[in-house]
């Protein structure tokens, strides 16, 4: 894994070094990515279909104003490999059902054993739960062993019998006895290795039918690499696989192809192992795994700014279209606060309430005190604007009093907020209708009276 790492955060610095992006120094990154991602074992298909991707999305994407083409380039890549690692979600980790049962599978050697005890582990400690471990696996010899050790090291229950010949009868048993001892989640583990491969999937389906399990958890080895799907296909074929818990992460070169190749099958990778040790497990993040993978600690900045700098561009165009047809609901002022709000001072947020919001003079004398205040303003609106339905953000017209008080009582504000809010809002009609009207400058009278109405909110 060390080597995929290596190899992308070298890209990223050297990416962040360029004066300027053309298409040569383009293809050389492009090619670049393609060699970090073939080294990690990522299958060619997935390889080819990325860098395209990034290509297209950049070449044809409409850079932010504020964002440097460079930087642009690191947001595309980030978001194509979150999107190949599974996307925005995260995996759900709670456990809901109490007791719950959780089986592991896979094929000996890919860490069960490990992997069940460090399950055990991350319940215990981070959620607080009561586990209870039970070890079906009569077959490698110590397997019973290991799993009550490491269950002594971490204060876990167990359950096991060496001397057993029936695995069915070891799991009947210990979920009988992790009830008794009113365990919250219930940990089997399973043997890896048979005469042959139906065998094993024979005892596998006869456990499965037997625990019952809430979920079933494959575990793989990363070192596998592309080929780690394969070997989610065929358990599939016998058992329903919930999830995954991908080990070895650590200690090998291909887990990017591992995990890549595993989540192209839809199957939901739950879990990294990253050492041999029973605390070094991992929630797998897609997008903290991407922004480690990145090197960048403020890769999420970016990130969040590029995306709320396309969201504030969206809105642009919405309120121009509506300027532009003469009208503007509340809908859009609302969209709008919200925006600037998630924006900050730090953007471009002062070119954009004088589109029609605020007259630019106004805003070029605005300090921090003056924005604080502002944003504390529109905070209220916010509030305001979110407790009204659809219909009154679309006809402002319908808000009578017994409306305004509603709205003001379900934001916490006063009538008289709202209506300075509406005033403000019309104000802003009359404004817009005015411009298209003469087509040239606000009318001066009009512009004295915003002014006056920005004095009272710290404005002027
Ligand atoms: N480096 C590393 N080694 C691991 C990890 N998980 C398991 N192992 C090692 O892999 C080997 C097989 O593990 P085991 O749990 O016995 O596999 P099982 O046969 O599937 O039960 C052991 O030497 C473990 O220490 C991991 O995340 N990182
Ligand atoms: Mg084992």
């Amino acid at each position: 894994m060390k080597s995929l790492f290596d190899s992308f955060s070298k890209l990223v610095s050297k990416i962040r070094g360029l004066t300027y992006i053309d298409d040569e120094t383009l293809r050389e990154i492009l090619r670049e990515i393609q060699r970090a991602l073939l080294k990690a074992d990522v299958s060619v298909e997935i390889v080819y279909n990325l860098t395209k991707n990034i290509e297209r999305k950049f070449k044809k994407g409409k850079i932010p104003e504020g964002i440097s083409p460079k930087d642009y380039l690191i947001y595309v890549l980030y978001n194509e490999l979150v999107e190949l690692l599974g996307g925005e979600q995260v995996p759900e980790i709670d456990i809901k059902k109490r007791p719950y049962k959780l089986m592991l599978v896979g094929i000996e050697g890919s860490g069960k054993t490990t992997s069940a005890a460090k399950l055990a582990y991350y319940y215990m400690r981070y959620k607080k739960l009561k586990v209870g471990l039970i070890q079906t696996d009569i077959r490698r010899p110590g397997a019973q062993d290991q799993l009550r050790q490491l269950a002594q090291r971490i204060g876990a229950l167990f359950y096991g019998d060496p001397g057993h010949h029936d695995p069915v009868k070891i799991a009947l048993e210990g979920i009988e006895f992790m009830l008794s001892n009113k365990v919250d989640l219930i940990i089997v583990d399973t043997a890896g290795r048979h005469k042959s491969e139906t065998d094993l999937m024979e005892e596998i389906k006869t456990l499965y039918s037997t625990v019952q399990p809430d979920e079933v958890m494959l575990v793989i080895d990363a070192t596998e690499g592309k080929q780690a799907a394969s070997q989610a296909e065929a358990f599939a074929k016998y058992v329903p696989i919930h999830s995954i818990f991908l080990t070895k992460m650590d200690s090998t070169a291909r887990g990017g192809g591992a995990l890549m190749s595993v989540i192209k099958t839809g199957a939901k990778i739950k879990f990294i192992g990253v050492g041999e040790d029973v605390s070094e497990i991992e929630v797998f993040n897609p997008r903290r795994f991407v922004s480690r993978l990145l090197g960048l600690g403020d890769l999420e900045t970016l990130v969040e700014k590029v995306r709320a700098l396309e969201e504030e561009e969206k809105i642009v165009q919405e309120v121009e279209k509506e300027v532009e047809e003469g009208k503007l609901t509340l809908l859009t002022v609302k969209k709008q606060i919200e925006t600037i709000l998630k924006l900050g001072p730090l953007s471009k947020l002062l070119q954009l309430l004088p589109t029609s919001m605020f007259p630019a003079q106004v805003l070029s004398r605005l300090d921090e005190e003056q924005m604080q205040l502002t944003q504390q303003k529109l905070r209220r609106w916010l509030a305001i604007l979110q407790s009204m339905t659809l219909e009154e953000l679309l006809h402002p017209e319908i808000l009578d009093s017994s409306r305004i008080k509603r709205i003001a009582r379900g934001s916490g504000t006063s009538p008289r907020e709202v209506k300075e809010l509406l005033q403000y809002y019309n104000l802003l009609k009359r404004l817009i209708t005015e411009m298209k009207r003469s087509r040239k400058r606000v009318p001066k009278s009009l512009l004295k009276q915003l002014n006056a109405n920005l004095g009272e909110l710290g404005l002027g």
